[in-house]
């Protein structure tokens, strides 16, 4: 046996069932990354025996709180487990801890603090970076995972877009654990980066991801989305239509993506990849404006000319949505309904340029699929086109009755989910039926609208079920597993992803996530597996060859990115209600005057209320440069004088800076210009 074969087969299965045995010995399902100080806290048993459970700090060894686990759910139908559960959420005390049961045995360390998820959020957003196409994977940035650049020739038109020759569009993302480039895939996956970029640009304002683009003064979550957007661009044809997918005719075997040399090809042109193209474009116009407006501007160009496109098309192309011709057999992404991907290109434009056209689709339109009723996935971006609509903050011509009711639907549907969270094992979002390929994603996508609902309510029972879904990918789930590689003590080691398998590097590139189970056994492993009676959230195998269920993919790992980002910056700050309320008038911020500026600059900004508020001011990086209590205001219009310094009363650096004002209600960010 080689050296390789050895880490590659030995190690790791050593390392698996050492950790394996240990925790599944105990019969415990906790989040193995760890847990925020102040939000709910659980440990979950399916061991009828035991009684109680006691958190011991790791260093000391000292037993520092101890509880009583109670019954949960019998017969889980997920599961088929009876589960019990131990709550410590009263302990709030930063610290690494164990838990030890009455029978002396001991789960692996984890951590109880506001930077719990740090890393794995890094992680999540760097695997994009090791997915990119056509790009030297080298240096320090790419250690130990280097790979030289690939596919070279991206790509030929197929015959199927009656065009022939080469077209070049090198670049991009691989979409999963193949070589494909699909633009439907890729644009829910942007549209869901840019969305926790525009409303959360602190918390994704980080600049030290550590790619290639890092510390140049613009956030990395946008360096890295731009990479796919080029290759997006690249896949719009002269008439404004976008074409399908490039990828070869048949995936390719397990190999590194460098000795791929199969011919790639362009195929037709769709109209739910030209919506979609559209909405991300338009979306990206906006925010990357402040950083380039070249760029942003080629952006509107493009989602405009695919809005004309669509315009001159009104019935779905090609008929009946995108099907593989014969002998490709590549990722399908079959979609017969393009009314959402139109909705959404209406609602981005829309708030973008706020041309009334945009906005008549928008209003004649947003209903026709239901409003905020289901979960985003690639054949439906409905959600993201009404979660556009809600949250712009910019239009004097918006219509106030639509927000509003969309407001009402996303706290109806956050009730619902809550519903949902009640009837499982282990608060999960998912019931049989939703456990099907890329299931992980589901409960991630509606985490996504439990923060926002919390954003826009103050609810912490949103908040504290959004972290639920990311306590179920990290190890809360009947295969004591965490989904996303290289996080936490017992993760997925053999996902099916063609660089992790054929690297010769262990554990696999970090921060991917697995699809998780798929019920509905879609591949030959889970059907020799398993049946139609094996427990919906069983279905699963830390397999290579199963790709419905160890598969990882660009539009599973965005919603990853989206709930670690925001957990990973986020203690909980909201405004405790036992009820759902709206808060109609929030902080609003004027403008600043004058912006840029060079010394000083007016901060302007109206309160709903009486209230006392204080300002704070960070880096685009994050940090907390500079706060200001500035005592009881009267309810309207209040203004500051900002001298542009820190705390110390430091002269700050040219730059941008964000600032927002806080009280019982809270601004939303905005954005400073300090120019010397
Ligand atoms: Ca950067
Ligand atoms: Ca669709
Ligand atoms: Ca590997």
């Amino acid at each position: 046996m080689g050296k390789y074969l050895f880490f590659v087969l030995v190690l790791p299965a050593i390392y698996n069932l050492l950790i394996t045995d240990c925790l599944k010995a105990h019969n415990l399902y906790l989040n193995q990354v760890g847990y925020l100080p102040q939000a709910q806290k659980y440990v979950f048993t399916d061991d009828p025996f035991m009684e109680e459970f006691f958190l011991v700090e790791e260093s000391s060894n000292d037993t520092v709180f101890s509880a009583s686990f109670f019954p949960h759910v019998a017969e889980d139908p997920a599961t088929d487990l009876d589960l019990y559960v131990g709550n410590f959420s009263s302990f709030t005390q930063p610290g690494r801890y164990q838990i030890q049961t009455g029978n002396s045995l001991v789960t692996h360390p984890f951590v109880i603090s506001d930077t719990a998820y740090h890393q794995l959020y890094n992680k999540s957003l760097k695997a994009f970076y090791y997915q990119r196409c056509g790009y030297d994977l080298l240096g320090p940035v790419a250690d130990p995972y280097y790979r030289t650049r690939c596919h070279r020739s991206d790509g030929f038109y197929h015959s199927s877009t009656g065009l022939s020759g080469f077209h070049p569009a090198p670049g991009g993302w691989h979409d999963a654990g193949d070589f494909g480039k699909y633009v439907v895939n890729a644009g829910i996956t942007v549209g869901t980066l840019l969305m926790a970029y525009e409303y959360f640009p602190i918390k994704f304002g980080h600049d030290d991801i550590f790619i290639p683009e890092s510390d140049n003064g613009i956030p990395d979550l946008l360096d890295e989305v731009r990479y796919e957007l080029e290759w997006l661009l690249k896949m719009q044809d002269v008439g404004g239509g976008v074409f399908f997918k490039l990828t070869a005719e048949v995936f390719a075997p397990m190999i590194m993506p460098q000795d791929d040399e199969s011919s790639r090809y362009i195929y037709e042109l769709s109209t739910t990849a030209t919506g979609n193209f559209a909405a991300v474009m338009a979306r990206s116009a906006r925010i990357y404006a402040q950083f380039d407006s070249v760029f942003a501007s080629s952006c509107l160009e493009a989602a405009e000319s695919a809005w004309t496109y669509l315009q001159n098309n009104p019935d779905i192309i090609p008929q009946g949505g995108f099907t593989n011709p014969e002998g490709t057999i590549t990722g399908q992404y079959g979609d017969g309904d393009d009314r959402d991907e139109r909705l959404w290109a209406a609602s981005e434009l829309y708030i973008t340029t706020g041309n009334s056209n945009y906005h008549q689709y928008f209003k004649d339109h947003f209903e026709d699929k239901g409003v905020l009723t289901g979960t985003m996935w690639w054949a439906d971006v409905t959600n993201l086109a009404q979660l556009t609509y809600l949250l712009s903050e910019d239009h004097t011509s918006i219509d106030a009755s639509i927000q509003e009711d969309l407001r009402s639907a996303l706290v109806s549907k956050c009730q619902s989910l809550l519903d949902q969270k009640a009837d499982n094992g282990f608060y999960v979002l998912l019931s049989p039926g939703e456990y099907v390929w890329g299931s992980n994603s589901i409960p991630l996508n509606k985490a996504i609208l439990l923060i926002i609902g919390y954003e826009q309510t103050g609810m912490e029972t949103y908040f504290n079920a959004a972290l639920d879904q990311l306590n179920y990918i990290l190890g809360v789930n009947v295969h004591k597993l965490s989904f996303v590689t290289g996080l936490g003590t017992n993760f997925v080691l053999n996902p099916h992803h063609r660089p992790s398998e054929q690297d010769n590097i262990d554990p696999a590139i970090p921060g991917l996530m697995a699809g998780g189970p798929d019920q509905y056994l879609s591949d030959p492993t889970l059907s020799s597996l398993f049946d139609s009676s094996t427990p919906p959230a069983r279905c699963y195998v830390d397999d290579v060859d199963s790709y419905a269920s160890n598969e990882i993919a660009i539009n599973w790992n965005a919603p990853l990115v989206f709930v670690t980002g925001y957990f990973a910056a986020n203690s909980l700050t909201g405004i405790q209600e036992d009820q759902p309320t709206i808060i109609p008038g929030k902080i609003k911020l004027l403008p600043n005057y004058p912006n840029p500026f060079n010394s000083e600059t007016i901060i302007r900004f109206v309160l709903p209320e009486s209230d006392s508020v204080v300002l704070k001011i960070y880096s685009l990086q994050g940090q907390l440069v500079y706060k200001e209590d500035l005592g009881h205001r009267f309810a309207g219009e209040s203004l500051y004088l900002w001298k542009a310094m820190n705390d110390r009363g430091e002269e700050l650096p040219s730059g941008i800076y964000y600032y927002l004002i806080e009280g019982k209600y809270r601004s939303s960010y905005e954005r400073l210009v300090l120019l010397k």
